[in-house]
């Protein structure tokens, strides 16, 4: 992509209603725009790194088996009523009337609808197991929408759902999401730490959430220190074994780690050493939940066992919060100058700036990695406007590119450019083609 020809419409000024860094960082860099409170359009740097996120979350989700599908926005509010969420769930569900009188709502979640489909079609334990997701957009008429796409009212969310015959098979299930959640967040340069929670309006006892410890975060949090020691790293885990999935859940979940409505002080005092008693506040990226027949049940999706009995499935629901993640995604990794992306998720994959446009050679030079870099399956965003270098850097350093290549004539003379990394600030002076086979590298395996 070349700047002259984009869309990027950063703002020099800070905007005085965000509060905290990420949603600073992500309107200075004209990744989104609000439409209303809670609701963002997306503009074509934001939503970039959305499907960047979107497409990890697909690739681990399809990696541990899981079926992607896609459910509307708009559900029907008999369902809600056969479950007996349509009163429970209250104000934050937006509830629509159309033009017959049905009553409708925008999605907060999907359980009921996708118990609906799977009562529908499936009904026996041969069936078993099965688990189905989609990334759709939700809808929650949250009582205070604030920090841009951390609580937003419409906001991207991956919702998975496992069926299975019995607790000891959805437990499975819940095992394998917690071990792809782990993958999903590390490839996007974030830790996340799986910590007792409170189930909420979704149900069940058993409950995870994942949370990116950051001092901006909305819930508070207490765990052993030696948590964060933990990577699950580039592991071959094989997700239909049983003990290999739950020996990745013991390993993570085994040390003390609680959000504020499941902590308890006496069992934190038994079990963690002072100097590892750590408490923070974290964002809670994802969450796993166990809950049995609670829709199934009352829905009637049941199957036949093997021994010929009717029984309601075992059912769980896993989230991953996916426009939240930008925000997580920056509070973990900024600095004063803007945004740092990982390379798992950034927008472009390396940015060139030309410091002399115009000079016969720097263009030339420019175009020749340009176009190298494309032929690699690169994406860079080259810098080509008529502006001084200092403004060219300010740019790259606030939209965040984890490299950057800067070509100008005194370089040239020497048969070199300028490799940078936007995380380190550190450059070397190498040729054009050196700089090329570098960053195809560093990208291999991460695209
Ligand atoms: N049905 C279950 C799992 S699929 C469910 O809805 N879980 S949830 O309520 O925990 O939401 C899943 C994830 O969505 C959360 O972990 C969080 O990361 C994200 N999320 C929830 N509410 C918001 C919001 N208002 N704005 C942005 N992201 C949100």
């Amino acid at each position: 992509m070349r700047l002259s020809r984009y869309f990027l419409p950063v703002l020099k000024e800070t905007p005085s209603e965000a509060q905290i860094v990420s949603h600073r960082l992500m309107l200075r860099a004209g990744m989104i725009k609000q439409a209303s409170a809670g609701i963002y359009s997306w503009l074509p740097l934001g939503y970039r790194v959305l499907r960047r996120i979107e497409q990890i979350v697909h690739e681990e989700q399809v990696r541990a088996g899981h079926i992607p599908m896609l459910m509307p926005t708009l559900q029907s509010a008999d369902l809600w009523r056969e479950s007996g969420r349509y009163e429970d769930y209250g104000e934050e569900m937006l509830r629509i009337t159309d033009r017959h009188g049905r009553d409708m709502l925008y999605g907060p979640t999907n359980e009921e609808l996708i118990t609906d489909i799977f009562r529908g079609h499936v009904g026996s334990y041969k069936d078993l197991p099965l688990t189905l997701y989609h990334i759709q957009w939700k809808f929650r008429d949250e009582i205070r929408p604030r920090f841009g796409v951390m609580r937003g009212r419409e906001f991207l969310m991956k919702d998975g759902y496992n069926f299975d015959i019995d607790k000891e098979a959805a437990l499975h299930a819940y095992n394998r999401h917690l071990v792809s959640y782990l993958r999903t967040y590390e490839r996007m340069g974030l830790q996340a730490i799986p910590m007792r929670a409170d189930s909420g309006p979704i149900g069940g006892d058993d409950t995870h959430e994942f949370l990116v410890l950051a001092e901006t975060g909305e819930s508070e949090v207490f765990y052993d220190s030696a948590i964060t020691d933990l990577r699950f790293g580039d592991r071959a885990v094989d997700y239909d074994s049983v003990t290999e999935c739950q020996a990745v859940l013991e390993e993570f979940t085994s040390r003390y780690a609680r959000t504020d409505e499941t902590h308890d002080e006496s069992v934190f005092h038994a079990q963690v050493p002072e100097e590892r008693r750590r408490s923070a506040r974290g964002i809670e990226v994802g969450q796993i939940f166990y809950f049995g027949t609670k829709y199934s049940e009352p829905m009637g999706a049941v199957v036949v066992n093997d021994r010929g009995e009717r029984v309601p499935v075992h059912m769980g629901s896993h989230g991953i919060g996916v426009s939240r993640l930008l925000g997580a995604i920056i509070e973990a990794s900024h600095d004063e100058r803007g945004i740092i992306w990982p390379e798992g998720v950034t927008p472009f994959h390396a940015g060139i700036v030309n410091l002399k446009q115009g000079d016969p050679a720097a263009d030339a030079a420019c175009e020749g990695l340009y176009a190298a870099l494309v032929a690699k399956g690169l994406e860079p965003l080259y810098d080509d406007r008529s502006e001084r270098a200092g403004a060219k850097f300010a740019t790259m350093d606030l939209i965040g590119l984890p490299w950057r290549v800067t070509v100008g004539p005194r370089g040239l003379e020497k048969g070199v450019v300028e490799l940078t990394s936007r995380r380190t600030g550190e450059s070397e002076e190498v040729s054009p083609e050196a700089a090329v086979e570098r960053l195809v590298q560093i990208y291999d395996g991460k695209r």
